[in-house]
C-alpha cells in the first residue's frame, strides 16, 4: 500500500484549496471539509485500492453467532416469500424476471467466507453462497449510460421509508460481490435477508442490502428517495464504504 494517508491527502489539499480564499474563515473551514471530504471519497473510490482483495476465510473461522440488523418486514413476508420473484429493470437490453430457481439454474454458483463489518462496531464471520454479481451484470447487458445498480428491499423504517442501497457499475464488477442466497451452506434465513441479498466483503455492512426483490440499472441516484443512493446513505454515511 502507498505511504498515501488520508491526514496527508487532507493536509495537501488544505495547503492548495485555503491558499488564495478569502471567505469568513469558519465558512471557508466547513466548505473546504465538505469539499475534501468529498475529493477523499472520489480517489478512494476511483484508486487502485478499489480492486483489493477481502480476506478470505477458512470455514474452521467462521463464527457461531453472527448478529442481525433489518428495517421492518411486511407481516405477510413468510407468505410473500412463495410469491418472490426478482425484477430486475432500467438501462439494460431488456427488463427481466427471474424465480430463485430461474436464477440457480442461469448462473453458476459460487461461494467464500468473508468477514462482514457493521458501522456499529460489530463484525462477524460467515460463508455466502450465490452468483457472482459481475457474471449478472454482465448478463443483463447494460446500456452504455447505466452508472448505478440500484437494490431495493422489502423492508421499511417506522415511518415508512424503505431499505435500498447501490453499487457503481464499478463497485458491482468488483469479483468478490456476491449475489447471495445461502449463508453457511443453507438457504439464506429470513434475518439476514432471504431470499436474496448482495454480500460486498470489500465494504461496511450497510452496502450488503438485503430483501432484495427489485434490482435497477439507472445513470443518476437524484430523484430516487433522498437522492444519495442509500437508506444509510441518505442519513449521511459514504456512498463508497472501504474497509
Ligand atoms: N434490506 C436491508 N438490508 C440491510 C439492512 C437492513 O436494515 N435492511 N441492514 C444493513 C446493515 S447496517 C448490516 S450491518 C447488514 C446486517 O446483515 P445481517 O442482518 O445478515 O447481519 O445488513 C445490511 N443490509
Ligand atoms: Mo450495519
Amino acid at each position: 500500500m502507498s505511504p498515501l494517508t488520508r491526514r496527508g491527502f487532507l493536509a495537501g489539499l488544505a495547503a492548495t484549496a485555503l491558499a488564495g480564499c478569502n471567505m469568513e474563515p469558519s465558512h471557508r473551514f466547513w466548505g473546504f471539509w465538505s469539499w475534501a471530504e468529498g475529493a477523499w471519497q472520489a480517489f478512494l473510490e476511483a484508486g487502485p485500492g478499489r480492486r483489493a482483495r477481502a480476506k478470505v476465510y477458512p470455514k474452521t473461522a467462521i463464527s457461531k453467532e453472527f448478529p442481525t440488523r433489518s428495517l421492518e418486514l411486511p407481516d405477510a413476508y413468510a407468505d410473500m416469500l412463495a410469491r418472490w420473484e426478482l425484477k430486475v429493470e432500467g438501462l439494460i437490453e431488456a427488463p427481466r424476471s427471474f424465480t430463485l430457481a430461474q436464477l440457480q439454474q442461469a448462473f453458476p454458483k459460487t461461494a467464500e467466507v468473508t468477514r462482514h463489518d457493521c458501522v456499529e462496531g460489530w463484525s462477524a464471520i460467515a460463508e455466502w453462497g450465490g452468483i457472482s454479481l459481475p457474471a449478472f451484470v454482465a448478463a443483463m447487458k447494460p446500456k452504455p449510460g447505466a452508472k448505478y445498480v440500484v437494490f431495493h428491499s422489502a423492508d421499511a423504517d417506522n415511518g415508512g421509508a424503505p431499505y435500498y442501497g447501490s453499487l457503481t457499475i464499478d463497485q458491482a464488477m468488483h469479483p468478490q460481490t456476491l449475489l447471495a442466497y445461502e449463508m453457511n451452506g443453507q438457504p439464506l434465513p429470513v434475518p439476514h435477508g432471504a431470499p436474496l441479498r448482495l454480500k460486498v466483503p470489500t465494504q461496511l455492512g450497510y452496502k450488503s442490502t438485503k430483501y432484495i426483490n427489485r434490482i435497477a440499472f439507472v445513470e443518476k441516484l437524484d430523484g430516487l428517495h433522498g437522492g444519495k443512493g442509500g437508506y444509510w446513505e441518505d442519513t449521511g454515511y459514504e456512498h463508497y464504504a472501504g474497509i
